[in-house]
Order: C-alpha cells, then structure tokens, then sequence
C-alpha cells in the first residue's frame, strides 16, 4: 500500500501547490481544512505520522467533501461555478490519498479510491500536473495507478470465473422501402475521402482502416475488459430508446455492466417485446480510462481538417437503439465487435421525419425507423432510407445533417469520432 500511495503522491510531487489555486484560496473554510491536512502528506512523512492525527484529517476532509459536493448538487448544473468544480477534484484526491492511508483492508481502500476518483472525474473539473515534463491528469492518473495496484492485489487471489461473449448474429427481415446505396470504400486514400464523401457529405462505409487497432483483437475478450476497467464506475443509460418516457440514467460498476448486460444470455427478451436495455452510449470512456484508449488510434481521414476529435463509447448487449437522429458534426462510427443495422436518410429528408418540437430532442425524429407509422406520420412514406449492416471493423462515415438509426444485433462497441 505504501508504493500505492507515494505513486500517487508523486502524480502531484509538491502537493502544497494546490492550496494556493484560486478555488481554494477564496474560502477561508477550505484553506484551513485542506492545509491542515495537506501538510501532512509530504511521502516523507507519512510512515512517521500519527494514526490518530491521519483519521480526524479523514473526516474533516470527509465534511468538507461533503460541502463541496452539496454546493455541486445545488440549483442548476449548468450555473455551477466552476472554481467549485475544481475544488472538487482537489478534495478528491486528498480524501483518496487519505483514505489509502487509514484503513485497514487496502483492497476496499483502493476499491473505495477509485470510486472516488470516477465521481471527481465526473464532477469536477481537470487539473493538469507534470510527471517527468510530461502533463498528466490528477484524477485520471490517480484512478489508473489504483486499478494496476488493485489488479496486483487481485492476482494473489484464486482467478474469478472467466466470462464470454456471445456475438453469434441472426438474420434479420428487410423493411420495406429501403435501399443500400452507400458506397463501400477499401481504404480509400485521404484525397479520394476528402473530395467523394467529406466535401460532398455523402456518407460511406470503410472498410481495412481500423484492422491494426489492439482493440480489435482485446475488446471483445471480456476479461480484457474487466481488467482494466472492472472495477470503474460508468454511466449506464437504461431503457427503450433516450427519446422514450421509459428511458433513465445511473451510474454502474463497469463489472456489473459487463456481466449483467453483455455477457448475459437474458439481455434481450427472445419474444422480441420491448426491453430495457442497459447501454454505455455517448460516453467518454477514452479520457477516463487511457488504457483504452491507447487500444485505438484515430483514423487519419480526421486529422486533415481536425486535430482533436471528440472520441465517444458505445458498448452494450443486443437490442441497443438510437433513435432516429442528427449530430452537426462528421462522424466515424468504428465497429470493433458486433453488429448494428443501420438506417441513413439525407438531410434533405429532415420535414419528412418530424423532429420533435422541444430544443432538447429537436435534433431527434418522431418516426420509428424500423416501423414508421405512416398514418400519423404520412410525409414519411416518401423518405428512402439506406439500411446497412455494419460489422465487425467496418467504419461508417456518417457527414453532419444525415439522420441515422442505429440498432444492435448482437452485444456490440463502437467507437465514434466526432470532428469538424
Ligand atoms: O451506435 C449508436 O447507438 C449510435 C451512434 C451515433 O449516433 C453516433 O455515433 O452519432
């Protein structure tokens, strides 16, 4: 535990740094908690230190957590301040450092650290540091040093029982009036992308640019995935569809996730009745877990027009749906295993598919794409849908304006790049 924590020690080598940040200055009540207990933590020290001293440090710095996170959860997110967001992350990490330090079962410490640090990822805000001149995240590094200590912890005990995963896919009906139109691209080179589907926003499925990604040959190992990510905590989102009433948000152990949704036999009910499915959608699952994304690389097509591209996950079982729906973005959608039926309709179509009224959804049509119900929705008939599988390392280009459907038939992660 000791290696633990002066590892983690080290992701902020001069730790009384951070009291004289803005966030922390402006209050009179978080300096003097937080100095109290940072003077403490210099890795010299901290064999020497006086338990007793330690644990009335952990619960103070408990309160204040305690206040910082209230004063998070108070009025409207968007109006948060962010000096508090950050003076969040700052007591995260000091309740972390703590916390390894007091107790007396070091697996649930690292347990409870890494929770910590995914809900101070979540809420706070990022603080860069420097390690050997090169800048790391306080929090994002602090997680990752608790996963590989907790991992070596773990191979002391007997192994758990492997898991697998079923992506066998059945065959699936056409619906009527659909046609597949999309061009399909063998690693077509950066000026023919460029000048037959970028500039012309005509979209296409690519195939041979993702084979040499390592995620191609690990994710759809779940044990791979359970070993660098079990024991994270991720945003599930459960239900339908997000433009359902049914549809809600919580937040899971990736473990849980993977054992009770993906490689669950029971994730989808065989009588085709709507269910629940769990799905990790639209996350941003690369900064939080860098493990990961080290497994890809973004496609070159992208850097041409824009360097930093927004990286998102999308993991889940069988039955997954996204609504019909636009992003004003470009998009890569990479399929690294499973399946998804897709369904594209141009820009051109947008009246045709009622969007729903409310800004929220109004990016979001009315019209279930697999069964439009043509006689509340008639305009509907004249839209030709382009319908597609997309399969294991194929890349869909789909350009921004371009409604799109997509449906899992098999447990199933993407990886989408959205860029400008
Ligand atoms: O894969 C999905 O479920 C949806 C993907 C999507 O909508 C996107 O990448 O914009």
């Amino acid at each position: 535990m000791r290696k633990c924590i002066e590892e983690i020690l080290s992701v902020c080598p001069v730790i009384t740094l951070l009291l004289d940040r803005d966030c922390v200055q402006r209050s009179k009540l978080y300096h003097a908690v937080l100095s109290s207990a940072v003077n403490q933590l210099s890795a010299e020290q901290l064999p020497l230190q006086d338990t007793k001293v330690m644990a009335i440090n952990l619960i103070k710095i408990g309160v204040l957590y305690d206040t910082v996170y209230n004063r998070l959860h108070t009025g409207q997110w968007n109006v948060v301040e962010p000096a508090e967001r950050e003076m969040f992350t700052i007591v995260t990490y000091v309740r972390i450092v703590y916390t390894l330090c007091v107790s007396s079962n070091e697996e649930e410490a690292m347990k409870d650290g890494i929770y910590l640090a995914d809900l101070g990822l979540m809420l706070g805000s990022p603080i860069s540091t420097k390690r050997d001149d090169i800048g790391i995240d306080l929090l994002t590094e602090t997680a990752s040093i608790l996963t590989t200590h907790l991992h070596e912890t773990n191979l002391q005990e007997p192994a758990p029982k492997r898991l697998k995963l079923n992506t066998h896919i059945e065959p699936t009906g056409t619906p009527e009036s659909t046609t597949n139109t999309i061009a399909v691209l063998q690693c077509p080179s950066l000026e023919f992308f460029g000048s037959n589907c970028y500039d012309r926003k005509e979209p296409a499925i690519l195939k041979g640019i993702i084979d040499d990604w390592p995620a191609m040959e690990r994710w759809h190992d779940p044990n791979y995935l359970l070993t660098v990510a079990g024991e994270r905590t991720v945003p599930i989102e459960i239900g339908s569809q997000y433009s359902s009433d049914d549809w809600s948000q919580k937040l899971m152990k990736f473990r849980e996730f993977i054992e009770q949704s993906i490689c669950s036999e029971a994730s989808a009910p065989a009588d085709g009745s709507e269910h629940r499915a769990a799905y990790l959608a639209q996350h941003d699952l690369f900064d939080q877990i860098p493990t990961l994304r080290r497994d890809i690389a973004v496609p070159d097509y992208i850097g041409r027009t824009d360097p930093r591209p927004r990286i998102k996950a999308w993991l889940g079982p069988k039955g997954t749906v996204s609504p019909l729906h636009t992003d004003p973005c470009h998009n890569l959608l990479c399929q690294v295993f499973g399946a998804k039926i897709i369904l594209l309709a141009r820009p051109e179509d947008t009246a045709r598919l009622y969007p729903h009224e409310h800004f929220i959804l109004n990016n979001t049509s009315q019209v279930d794409a697999r069964r439009p119900d043509y006689e509340r929705f008639p305009l509907a008939r004249d839209v030709s849908f382009h319908r597609l599988t997309l399969r294991r390392g194929d890349v869909l280009y789909i350009p921004p304006g371009w409604w799109h459907y997509v449906e899992s038939l098999s447990p199933s992660f993407s990886v989408s790049f959205w860029f400008e």
